[in-house]
Parts: structure tokens; sequence; C-alpha cells
């Protein structure tokens, strides 16, 4: 398995994304995964550095909103693509509901979190952006998750975030939540202190550590 991607041009994939061409990107992604780099590299050393980058071009006025537009479609296809070669057949019998805090529209990380608790053979029920409270609730009371994963990566959404996890709670007093985003790089774990068996992960690195670990200490 390749560990890094220091071999690789980053700056050239970055340009495929920028013009928009999915092709070029899903072939240069392809070269990737026909050389056995790490699925965790190709989201975060790749794909999510890109889009910070095309987040900072957007800010400065060097990219356009249509060209941001484009790039992260051409991610959440990319994505797709892989999903289907990380996809378990032997699942284990743990199931996570993944969405994204009520009027969040940023989905890409949380799919990310998403892809890895597949690739540890979780059952999956992808929310996504656009999930009320609840919807996000009722969805709960019928799949009996084991995790609930919620993202956040605008500050402005922390109140929103909050009132969510309150109801949660109010309902699924013990129920395990994981949390993270770009949001929490501003703050918000004043909130995460007022709720028990809350946890926050900082990304997918730190994720698949986490549900590796759970996993040897049940074997
Ligand atoms: C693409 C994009 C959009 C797209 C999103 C499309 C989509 N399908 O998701 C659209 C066009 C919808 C959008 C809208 C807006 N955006 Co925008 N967007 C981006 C951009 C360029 C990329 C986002 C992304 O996918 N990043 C890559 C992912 C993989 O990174 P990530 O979310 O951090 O996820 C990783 C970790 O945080 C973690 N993680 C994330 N969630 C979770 C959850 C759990 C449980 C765990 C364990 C881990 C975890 O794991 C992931 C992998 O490691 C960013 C730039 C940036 N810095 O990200 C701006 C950015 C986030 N957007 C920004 C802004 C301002 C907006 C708007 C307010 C613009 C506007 N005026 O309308 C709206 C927000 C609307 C809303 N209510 O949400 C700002 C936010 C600044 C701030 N601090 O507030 C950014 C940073 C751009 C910038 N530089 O200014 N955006």
């Amino acid at each position: 398995m390749v560990e890094n991607l220091n071999n690789y041009d980053f700056n050239e994939f970055q340009s495929y994304l920028i013009s928009g061409d999915y092709e070029k990107c899903s072939e240069f992604i392809n070269t990737l995964l026909n050389e056995d780099v790490d699925i965790k590299q190709i989201y975060d050393g790749l794909l999510k550095k890109s889009l910070y980058n095309i987040g900072e071009l957007w800010e400065n006025g060097k990219i356009t909103v249509a060209t941001e537009h484009l790039a992260s479609a051409i991610v959440e296809t990319i994505m797709n693509d892989i999903y289907l070669k990380i996809i378990r057949q032997n699942k284990i019998n743990k199931t996570a509901v993944l969405a994204c805090t009520e009027n969040e529209f940023h989905q890409i990380g949380i799919k990310m979190v998403n892809d890895i608790f597949e690739k540890n053979g979780w059952h999956v029920h992808f929310l996504g952006a656009g999930t009320t409270t609840e919807e996000l609730i009722s969805s709960i009371g019928f799949i009996h998750p084991n995790i609930v994963a919620i993202s956040l990566s605008i500050p402005f959404n922390l109140p929103s975030f909050e009132k969510m996890l309150t109801k949660i709670r109010a309902q699924y007093p013990d129920l395990y939540i994981f949390v993270g985003g770009q949001a929490f790089l501003h703050g918000g774990f004043e909130i995460l202190k007022k709720f028990q068996n809350i946890i926050y992960i900082a990304d997918i690195n730190e994720l698949d550590e986490f549900l590796q670990m759970e996993m040897k200490d049940k074997n």
C-alpha cells in the first residue's frame, strides 16, 4: 500500500479540477488506485487539499463560484466512483447514520466519513446535507444506529448544531454521536462539553484508527 502522495503531481490534479475536466481527474485517480494508494491519502491528501485550496482561490476572487461548484461536483462524482471499490460485502453488526447539521450545505466531508465507516464494514445510512433535525431523529428511530455522525463546516451554524444535539439528547440520552468539520477550527467545544457521549474527531485518519481500535477491542 502506498502511504503518501509525494511522488504524484498535486498541481496537475488541481488544474484538471479547476478546468472542470472530469475525465482527466478520473484518469489521475485511477492511476493512484491501480498503484494501491491508500483511499485516505486520496481523500485527505488530494481531494480535501484541493478543495481547501479552491476555497481560498474563490475567497480571493481568483476563480468564480461556478468553477468552485464544478470542482466540488467532480469531487463528489469521483467519490461515488471510488465508493464502488470500497463497499464491503462482509459487514459487521454495526450501523451508523450520517448527516450534516441543519442548514449546512457542505456534505463532502461527511461523505468521506461515510466511506471510512463503510471500509470498516459498518452498515451506513448517509443522509447528507439538507437533513432537518426532525428527519434525523425520525431516521434514528427506525434505523437504531450504534453511532450518529454529524458534520458542521460553517461557524454560523453552531446554534442550529446545538439545537440538533439538544433535541437528539432529549430522545436518545446515551446514543454515541461523532462530530467533526471545519467549524470546530473556530470553536464550538464549549457546546460539546454540555452533552455526554459526544466525540469530536478531526479527520478520516483519526476516525479510521478509532474504528479499527474499537474492533480490536471486541476481538
Ligand atoms: C465546495 C464548497 C461549497 C459547496 C458545497 C458543496 C457540497 N456538495 O458539499 C457550496 C456551494 C454548497 C458551498 C456553500 C457555501 N460556502 Co462553501 N466551500 C466549499 C469548499 C470550497 C470545499 C468544501 C469541502 O468539501 N471541503 C473538503 C472536505 C473534505 O473537508 P471538510 O468538510 O473539512 O471534511 C474533513 C474534516 O473536516 C472531517 N470532517 C468533516 N465532517 C466530519 C464529521 C465527522 C463526524 C467526522 C468524524 C469528521 C468530519 O473529515 C473530512 C475529511 O478529513 C470550502 C473550502 C474549504 N476550506 O473546505 C468552502 C467554504 C467551507 N465555504 C465557505 C462559505 C462562506 C460558504 C457559504 C456561506 C457561501 C455563501 N455566501 O453562500 C455557503 C454556505 C451555505 C451553508 N448554509 O452551508 C467558507 C467558510 C468560511 C467560514 N469559516 O465560515 C469556505 C471555507 C470557503 C472560504 N475559504 O471562504 N460551499
